[in-house]
C-alpha cells in the first residue's frame, strides 16, 4: 500500500464533460453556470454529503482553470488543446467508439493517432483525479470517452474503490473485436472494482469480451481478475452488470403540474393550429436515434392517406451534436431534406406536417412540449437508455398520452406497457403510430399509470444509490482477501474461446 500523501476529497467523480458551462455575457464577463443534466441532480447530494470533487473537461480547448467550487461542488477541470479535441474526442470517442459500440449504425474510423491521443488523455483525466483523491476515496468514472482510467487508476493507486459506467451500449462481440484496441480497453474497464452498464445484454457482452480476450473466468455478474503475485496487485472479482440509468421524475412532474406550463402546452397546441393529434420527437441530431426512420413512417402514413395533415402534426425537435464530424453533417442534411420534402408535398397553408427546429429549448419548454404531445416517438435503431422516453412518461401526471418506443433502448427493458417497435420494420412503426392516434382513453390511461409507477419509483437517486453501495461492497470484498474461484457460466462461450485459442497456437 501506498504511502505517499493523498489529495483531500473521500468521493470523485470522473467525466469527459463537467457539469458547468461557461458563459459570457455580453458585457464580456465570464462565469459559470450549472449544467442541469440527470447525472449532476443525482450526485450533488453525495457530493455535498461526501465532500466530492469532480473531475472534468470544460468543453472549449485551450483553456486551464484551476480548481475552484461552483454550487458547493469542487470543479477541476482537465485542460485539451485543439488536437486533443479533434483526435480523443471528435475522433476516438465520436468516430471510432460510439458508431462501434452503437452496432456499426455508422461505419466506424480507426486511426492510430487518435488512439495515442485517447491513451495520452485518459492518462492525464486519471492523473487529475489520483491529485485530488484521499487515501480509500471512491472514484467513480463515467462514460465511454474514460474507458482506460479505471487501470490507470488501480495502477497508480490501489488504495482507491473504483466504480465505472457506461452511459451507452456495450456492443456483442462479433462487432467489438473489430477493434483493434480491444484487449487494451477490456483491461483497462477492468481497473474498475463494479462496472454497470445501461442493460443486462450490455454487461454480458462485456463479460464474454473478457472471456474471450482475456481468458478471465465469468460467472454473472462477476469477472474474477488474476493477480500478478504482488502484494499491492491481488485477485480481484469485478462486479459487471446491468444499473439501468433514470431521470430526476418527481422534479419533471412536479414542472408539469405548475399551471404556467399547463398554459404554455395549450399555447403550443394552439400555434401548431389545434391538430386532432401532436406527435412528437425529442432527440440529440444522431444517426442513432432513428429520426430518418420515423419521418419515413409519416411521410407514408400522409401519402397513404392513412394520417391528414389537417389532423396531425409532428414536431420533431433535433437538437444540434458533433456538427464538426463528418457523418453528423450529413445526416443534417439528409434530414432537412426529408423534412422540406414532407412537408413540401403533404403541408397547406394552413398546416405544416412537420414543426421542425434545429435548436435546443430549456427545460419547462420541453416539459410543456411533453405535455402538449398526444403521441411520443421514440425510434432509436440502438440507445444506451433514451431518457426522452422515461421524461415524457414523468411529466404526465394526467395519465394521458402514448409512448411509442423502439426495442432497441434500454428504457423498453423497463416501459414495456409502451407500444413496442422495431424501427427497421417501416410497417410495424406505421401500424403502432396508427394504433397510438386511434388507442382509447381508458387504455391509453392503463398503459400510462404503470409505466409511470415505474419511472417514479426507479428515478437517478436511486440508481446512484443502488450503484454506490454495490462499489462500497466491492470495495470491501476487494481489500486483498483471496477470493474464491467462481464457476464458468456460458459452456459455449467458454468452448468457442478455447477453439479460438488452439486455432491460434
Ligand atoms: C446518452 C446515451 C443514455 C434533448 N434536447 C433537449 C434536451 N435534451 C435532453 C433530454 C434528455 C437528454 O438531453 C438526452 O438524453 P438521452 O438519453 O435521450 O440521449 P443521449 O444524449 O444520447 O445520452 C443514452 C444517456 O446518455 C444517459 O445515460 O440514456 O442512451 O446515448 O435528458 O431531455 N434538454 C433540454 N432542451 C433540449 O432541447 N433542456
Amino acid at each position: 500500500m501506498t504511502t505517499q500523501k493523498h489529495g483531500g476529497y473521500d468521493f470523485v467523480v470522473v467525466s469527459n464533460r463537467l457539469p458547468v458551462d461557461r458563459v459570457i455575457a455580453p458585457n464580456g464577463d465570464a462565469s459559470w453556470q450549472h449544467s442541469p443534466g440527470g447525472l449532476v441532480t443525482a450526485l450533488e447530494p453525495v457530493m455535498r454529503a461526501t465532500d466530492g470533487a469532480w473531475v472534468g473537461w470544460t468543453g472549449q480547448p485551450d483553456l486551464e482553470f484551476d480548481p475552484f467550487v461552483s454550487d458547493g461542488i469542487r470543479i477541476v477541470p482537465v485542460a485539451l488543446s485543439p488536437d486533443d479535441v479533434e483526435n480523443y474526442y471528435e475522433g476516438f470517442s465520436n468516430d471510432t467508439l460510439w458508431p462501434l459500440y452503437h452496432d456499426v449504425i455508422a461505419p466506424p474510423s480507426y486511426h492510430r493517432e487518435w488512439w495515442e491521443s485517447y491513451v495520452a488523455v485518459n492518462q492525464r483525466f486519471a492523473d487529475a483525479a489520483i491529485a485530488v483523491a484521499a487515501q480509500g476515496a471512491v472514484v467513480w468514472v463515467q462514460d465511454y470517452q474514460l474507458q482506460l482510467v479505471p487501470k490507470m487508476l488501480r495502477t497508480a493507486r490501489p488504495d482507491l474503490t473504483i466504480g465505472f459506467f457506461n452511459h451507452i451500449p456495450f456492443p456483442p462481440y462479433g462487432i467489438y473485436s473489430q477493434l483493434p484496441w480491444r484487449t487494451q480497453i477490456i483491461d483497462g474497464l477492468l481497473g474498475a472494482d463494479v462496472i454497470g452498464f445501461q442493460r443486462v445484454a450490455d454487461a454480458a457482452n462485456f463479460s464474454r469480451a473478457a472471456r474471450r480476450l482475456l481468458g478471465y473466468v465469468t460467472k454473472y455478474p462477476y469477472i474474477e481478475v488474476p493477480g500478478e503475485g504482488t502484494a499491492e496487485t491481488p485477485a480481484r472479482r469485478v462486479l459487471a452488470k446491468a444499473f439501468p440509468i433514470s431521470i430526476d421524475s418527481s422534479a419533471f412532474e412536479e414542472l408539469a403540474r405548475k399551471p404556467e406550463i399547463q398554459a404554455r402546452a395549450k399555447e403550443i397546441r394552439a400555434g401548431l393550429g389545434n391538430p386532432k393529434i401532436v406527435m412528437l420527437g425529442v432527440d440529440r441530431l444522431d444517426y442513432t436515434k432513428g429520426i430518418g426512420h420515423r419521418l419515413k413512417a409519416f411521410g407514408e402514413l400522409l401519402e397513404e392517406g392513412r394520417l391528414n395533415v389537417q389532423d396531425v402534426t409532428l414536431v420533431q425537435v433535433a437538437n444540434p451534436s458533433r456538427e464538426r464530424v463528418a457523418a453528423y453533417m450529413q445526416l443534417r442534411d439528409e434530414i432537412e431534406l426529408t423534412v422540406g420534402r414532407i412537408n413540401g408535398d403533404f403541408g397547406t397553408m394552413s398546416h405544416q406536417a412537420i414543426s421542425y427546429h434545429h435548436h435546443g429549448y430549456p427545460r419547462d419548454e420541453m416539459v410543456a412540449l411533453y405535455l402538449a404531445a398526444d403521441v411520443m416517438l421514440v425510434t432509436a435503431l440502438r440507445d444506451g437508455m433514451n431518457l426522452v422516453a422515461k421524461e415524457y412518461v414523468a411529466s404526465r401526471f394526467d395519465n394521458d398520452g402514448v409512448l411509442v418506443l423502439s426495442e432497441f433502448t434500454g428504457a423498453s427493458d423497463e416501459l414495456r406497457r409502451s407500444l413496442r417497435i422495431n424501427p427497421h420494420d417501416i410497417d410495424g412503426l406505421k401500424d403502432a403510430i396508427v394504433q397510438a392516434t386511434e388507442m382509447p382513453l381508458v387504455e391509453r390511461q392503463r398503459r400510462m399509470r404503470s409505466m409511470r409507477k415505474l419511472v417514479l419509483r426507479n428515478d437517478v437517486a436511486r440508481w446512484s444509490a443502488e450503484f454506490l453501495a454495490a462499489l462500497r461492497s466491492a470495495g470491501a470484498d476487494n481489500s486483498g482477501e483471496p477470493v474464491e474461484p467462481v464457476e464458468e457460466e456460458d459452456p459455449l462461450g467458454e468452448l468457442e474461446w478455447t477453439i479460438e485459442r488452439i486455432r491460434h497456437r
